[in-house]
C-alpha cells in the first residue's frame, strides 16, 4: 500500500501522479481545475514533481550529516540554472510518467514546460558554469552546496525596436517560484557602516546599518541517483528594529523608505559584466553574499561539531571570480572578533579553506574598490585587509628584495589609483589554490595578470578546463540526436560522457550519418518555426545555420561575423550564380546597457539584416536573423539547430568559452581562433575537424608591440575596403548615413583594438572552406560526428572531478 507518509518508496505511478497534480491545484494553489491557467497547472506540476525530489533531498542532507565528510561551498554573485522541470523530470526518470499524466488530464507536458520562467540569475558564462557545476557535483554525490543571492529581478529583458535593444525589468518571480523553498528560521543580520571601537586587542562594530538575510533553498537533483544537493540564495529583509524605531516616532514615510533601502541589496542583477563599475550598492551585495553565507557555513560546522577548531579540515569555501571576495575578511573578523582566533591560527584557517577561480583578464572587469568606500561600508573589513597586507608584503620582503619594486605591485592596495583594494590581489594571497578556465587562459594567466605572484607562490596556480553538464546540454535540448546515440550506445553517455567514443565504429554507416542529419535538420526546423513565429522571417532549415550566440563584447568580434556577412552578400549580388551554399546567418546576445559600442554592434546586425532580408538578389542565398533576448532555455533550443558555431574572439582575451563546447556537442562545426578553450577543442577532435583561422596569442602581442596599422590593411584589401566603406557611407543606415561613422573609426581609424581587420582575410577565406565541406553531406556529417565523439573530456563531471580531487579534496557521500 502507498502512504502519502512513506518515503522511502516514492510513487510514481501514472495515476498517483495525476492525484497530486490535482491535489497540488486545489490545495496549495488553492484553484478550482475549471478556472486554472496554464501556470497554474503548470505550478501544480512542479509542486507534485518537487515532492518527489524532496524524499531524496532529505536523504541525501541525512547522509551527509552523519557521514561528517568534508563539504565544498561554492560562492557565487551568479547562478543561470534555467528552467528546472524538464530537468528534474529527466534526473528523475519519471519524464514519460509525468508526460502521460498530463496528457491524460488534457495538457501537453512540452507546452507547460515552455511556460516556466527562467530565472535569468546571471550575466552569461561565469553563471551557467555556477549551474553546471551544481549539476555535476550532485551527480557525482559529492558533498557541496551553492550560495548565491535571490534577485528580485534577473538579466533585463532584451526588446528589439527598430533595430536597438530595448531593456525591460525581469520581473522572474511574477507567478511565484513554486522550486524554493523558503526558511522562515534561517536569517542572519548583516551589517553595514558603523565605526569601530578599540579595547585592547579587541575591536568592536558598532552602530551598524542592519539587514535580515533569509535563505531560499533550491533542490538541485542529481541525474539517476538519489544524490541531491543545495544551492542557498539569500533574500533581503529589513530588519525591524531600524524601522521600528521610525515608526513609533511617528514618521511612517522614513521608516517605509528605509525598508525599502535595505531590501534594495537583493532587488536586482548587475547586468554588465564587461567593465567592472565601482557602485556602492553593488559592494552591498557582495558583502550581503558573503556575510550570510560565511555565517551559514559557521553556523551548520557548530552544531555537528560543536567547535571551529577543526574547520579547515572540514569545509572548502570556493570563489567564483572575486565577488565574493570579502568572505576573507569575513571569515578573519568571525574566527577572530567573535570566536577568540589568534590572528596567526584564524590566518592559517582561512588559507586552507579558500579556493579561487579567475575568469578574465580584461583589465576592465578586474575588481578593486576605493579604500574610502570600503572604509565606510565595511571599516572593520578595511582594518583586517590593511593587516593582511602588512603580513603579506613583510613575508614577500623576506623572500625577495625589493629592487624590481615588486611590494607595490603585489601591495593588495594601489596606491597610484585614488588608493583602490585589489580584490584578486586579497583572493590569490588567501587562497591555497588559483585557477584559470582553460590551458591558454591559465598559461596567461600566471605570465601576465599573476606574474609576480607566481614566483613567490609556484605551486598555488592551476588550470581546471570548464565543462558542461551533458544533461542539460545534450539529454534535454537536443533529444532527437539523445535518441540517435541511444540506439548507438545506449544510455550511459549522460553520467560517462567518455562514452560518445565509441560512436566511431559507426563513421562509415551511412545510415548512421543520415540518422544524424535527420536529427540536425528536425532541430533546425524547430529553430526555423521559432523564427518564424517570433521574428516574421522564413529562414530554410535546409540552409547551413550560422550562429554566435553570447553576450555582446567588442572582443568577442560578432562584428567581424557581419564583415563577413556584408562581404558574401556583395559577392552574391557580383555573380549570382556561383553556386551558393545558402546560409542563414543566426545572432543572439545582450549588450550592457551603458555598452555604447555594443549597442551599435546590435543595430548594426539588425540594419545589416534589414537590407539583406529584403533583397531579392540574395534571396534563398543569404539571411540574417538577431534573435532577441538570449537566455538559457533560448541557448536550448539555438544550439543543437547550428551548423556551424563562431567561436572568433581575438586571441588571449576568451578565457575559456562553454558554448563552444555545446555546440561541438550538439553535432555544429566551429569556426575559431586559437582562443580559450578553443585550443583544447583542437587537440581532442582533430585539424581536418575543425576550422581554425587568425593570429595567435603570440602574433596577437607581437602586431600590437610593432605597432598595428588596421589602416593598411583597409588600403590593402578591396572587398574588406568595400565593406567598410558600405558601412561607412550608410548602405545599411540610408535614413542616416553616418549611423555607423564611429564604428567604422574604431576599426580603421583608431587603432582596431580587437584587430578584427587583421584576421579578417584568413576569416572570409576560412569561410569559403566552410561552404566546401557543406556541399559534400556525407563528410560534413563525418566531421560533426568526430566532433561529437570527441567532446567526452568537456563534461563538466570531469571537470568537477578535477576541482575535488586536486582542490578542495572532497569524496562522494555514500548513499
Ligand atoms: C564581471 C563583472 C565585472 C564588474 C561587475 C559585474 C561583473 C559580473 C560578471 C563579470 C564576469 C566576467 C567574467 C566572465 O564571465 N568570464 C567568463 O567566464 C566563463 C566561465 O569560466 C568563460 O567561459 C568565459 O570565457 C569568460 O568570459
Amino acid at each position: 500500500m502507498t502512504s502519502p507518509f512513506n518515503y522511502t518508496s516514492p510513487t510514481v505511478s501514472v495515476e498517483a501522479l495525476k492525484h497530486s497534480i490535482a491535489y497540488k491545484l486545489m490545495f496549495i494553489i488553492g484553484k478550482d481545475p475549471s478556472i486554472a491557467t496554464q501556470h497554474d497547472w503548470l505550478n501544480a506540476t512542479l509542486f507534485a514533481v518537487r515532492d518527489r525530489m524532496v524524499e531524496r533531498w532529505l536523504r541525501s542532507n541525512r547522509a551527509q550529516t552523519s557521514q561528517d565528510v568534508r563539504q565544498v561551498y561554492y560562492l557565487s554573485m551568479e547562478f543561470l540554472i534555467g528552467r528546472t522541470l524538464s530537468n528534474a523530470l529527466l534526473s528523475m526518470g519519471i519524464y514519460d510518467d509525468i508526460k502521460q499524466a498530463l496528457d491524460e488530464m488534457g495538457f501537453d507536458l512540452e507546452e507547460l514546460i515552455g511556460e516556466e520562467n527562467d530565472p535569468g540569475l546571471g550575466n552569461g558564462g561565469l553563471g551557467r558554469l555556477a549551474a553546471c557545476f551544481l549539476d555535476s557535483l550532485a551527480t557525482l554525490a559529492l558533498p557541496g552546496r551553492g550560495y548565491g543571492i535571490r534577485y528580485e529581478y534577473g538579466m533585463f529583458a532584451q526588446n528589439i525596436i527598430n533595430g536597438q535593444q530595448m531593456e525591460s525589468p525581469d520581473y522572474w518571480l511574477e507567478y511565484g517560484n513554486p522550486w524554493e523553498f523558503q526558511r522562515h528560521s534561517t536569517r542572519y543580520k548583516v551589517r553595514f557602516g558603523g565605526r569601530l571601537q578599540h579595547e585592547g586587542s579587541k575591536t568592536r562594530w558598532l552602530e551598524t546599518e542592519e539587514v535580515i538575510a533569509l535563505a531560499y533553498d533550491q533542490v538541485i537533483p542529481g541525474f539517476d541517483t538519489d544524490a541531491t544537493n543545495t544551492l542557498r540564495l539569500w533574500g533581503a529583509q529589513a530588519s525591524n528594529e531600524i524601522n521600528l524605531g521610525k515608526f513609533n516616532q511617528g514618521d511612517y514615510f522614513a521608516a517605509v523608505e528605509d525598508k525599502n533601502h535595505s531590501e534594495n541589496v537583493s532587488r536586482v542583477l548587475y547586468p554588465d559584466d564587461s567593465t567592472y563599475s565601482g557602485r556602492e550598492l553593488r559592494l552591498r551585495q557582495e558583502y550581503f553574499l558573503v556575510s550570510a553565507t560565511v555565517q551559514d557555513i559557521l553556523n551548520r560546522h557548530y552544531v555537528t561539531h560543536h567547535t571551529y577548531e577543526n574547520l579547515a579540515d572540514k569545509i572548502a569555501i570556493h570563489l567564483n571570480d572575486t565577488h565574493p571576495v570579502l568572505s576573507i575578511p569575513e571569515l578573519m573578523r568571525l574566527l577572530i572578533d567573535e570566536h577568540k582566533f589568534s590572528w596567526e591560527k584564524a590566518w592559517e584557517t582561512v588559507t586552507q579553506v579558500f579556493s579561487y577561480t579567475n575568469h578574465t583578464l580584461m583589465s576592465e572587469a578586474l575588481e578593486t574598490w576605493p579604500v574610502d568606500m570600503i572604509g565606510k561600508i565595511l571599516p572593520r573589513h578595511l582594518e583586517i585587509i590593511f593587516q593582511i597586507n602588512d603580513h603579506f608584503l613583510k613575508e614577500v620582503a623576506v623572500k625577495v628584495p625589493d629592487d624590481s619594486g615588486i611590494l607595490s605591485r603585489v601591495s593588495i592596495i594601489d596606491e597610484g589609483n585614488g588608493r583602490r583594494v585589489r580584490m584578486a590581489w586579497l583572493a590569490v594571497i588567501a587562497s591555497h589554490k588559483v585557477n584559470g578556465v582553460s590551458a591558454l587562459h591559465s598559461e596567461l594567466m600566471v605570465q601576465s595578470l599573476f606574474v609576480d605572484f607566481a614566483h613567490i607562490y609556484p605551486d598555488r596556480f592551476c588550470n581546471k578546463t570548464n565543462g558542461v553538464t551533458p544533461r542539460r546540454w545534450l539529454g534535454l535540448a537536443n533529444k532527437p540526436l539523445s535518441k540517435v546515440l541511444d540506439d548507438a550506445i545506449g544510455h550511459n553517455w549522460r553520467t560517462d560522457l567518455s562514452q560518445l567514443e565509441e560512436l566511431k565504429q559507426n563513421i562509415d554507416y551511412p545510415s548512421f550519418l543520415e540518422a544524424l542529419r535527420k536529427a540536425k535538420l528536425e532541430n533546425k526546423k524547430r529553430l526555423a518555426l521559432y523564427i518564424a513565429q517570433k521574428l516574421d522571417v522564413v529562414v530554410d532549415p535546409k540552409s547551413l545555420f550560422d550562429v554566435q550566440i553570447k553576450r555582446i563584447h567588442e572582443y568577442k568580434r560578432q562584428l567581424m561575423n557581419v564583415l563577413h556577412v556584408i562581404t558574401r552578400y556583395n559577392r552574391i549580388i557580383e555573380d549570382p550564380d556561383a553556386g551558393w551554399v545558402p546560409r542563414t546567418v543566426i545572432f543572439a546576445g545582450k549588450a550592457a546597457s551603458a555598452y555604447y559600442a555594443a549597442k551599435q554592434i546590435i543595430r548594426l546586425i539588425n540594419d545589416v539584416a534589414a537590407v539583406i532580408n529584403e533583397d531579392p538578389r540574395v534571396r534563398d542565398k543569404l539571411k540574417v536573423v538577431f534573435i532577441p533576448n538570449y537566455s538559457v532555455s533560448l541557448a536550448q533550443i539555438i544550439i543543437p539547430a547550428a551548423d556551424l558555431s563562431e567561436q572568433i574572439s581575438l586571441a588571449g582575451t576568451e578565457a575559456s568559452g562553454t558554448s563552444n563546447m555545446k555546440f561541438a556537442l550538439n553535432g555544429a562545426l566551429t569556426i575559431g581562433t586559437l582562443d580559450g578553450a578553443n585550443v583544447e577543442m583542437l587537440e581532442h577532435v582533430g585539424e581536418e575537424n575543425i576550422f581554425i583561422f587568425g593570429n595567435t596569442t603570440p602574433q596577437v602581442e607581437q602586431l600590437r608591440r610593432d605597432g598595428y596599422n588596421p589602416h593598411t590593411y583597409y588600403e590593402q584589401d578591396a572587398e574588406l575596403h568595400q565593406v567598410l566603406t558600405q558601412i561607412a557611407t550608410g548602405v545599411f543606415s540610408p535614413n542616416e548615413p553616418k549611423r555607423y561613422s564611429n564604428l567604422f573609426d574604431t576599426l580603421v581609424n583608431l587603432g582596431d583594438h580587437y584587430q578584427l581587420l587583421a584576421d579578417y582575410r584568413s576569416y572570409v577565406d576560412t569561410q569559403d572552406k566552410v561552404d566546401e565541406l557543406y556541399k559534400q553531406p556525407e563528410e560534413w556529417t563525418r566531421r560533426t560526428l568526430l566532433n561529437i565523439a570527441n567532446m567526452g573530456y568537456f563534461s563538466s563531471d570531469r571537470t568537477i572531478q578535477e576541482y575535488a580531487d586536486e582542490i578542495w579534496n572532497i569524496k562522494p557521500i555514500k548513499l
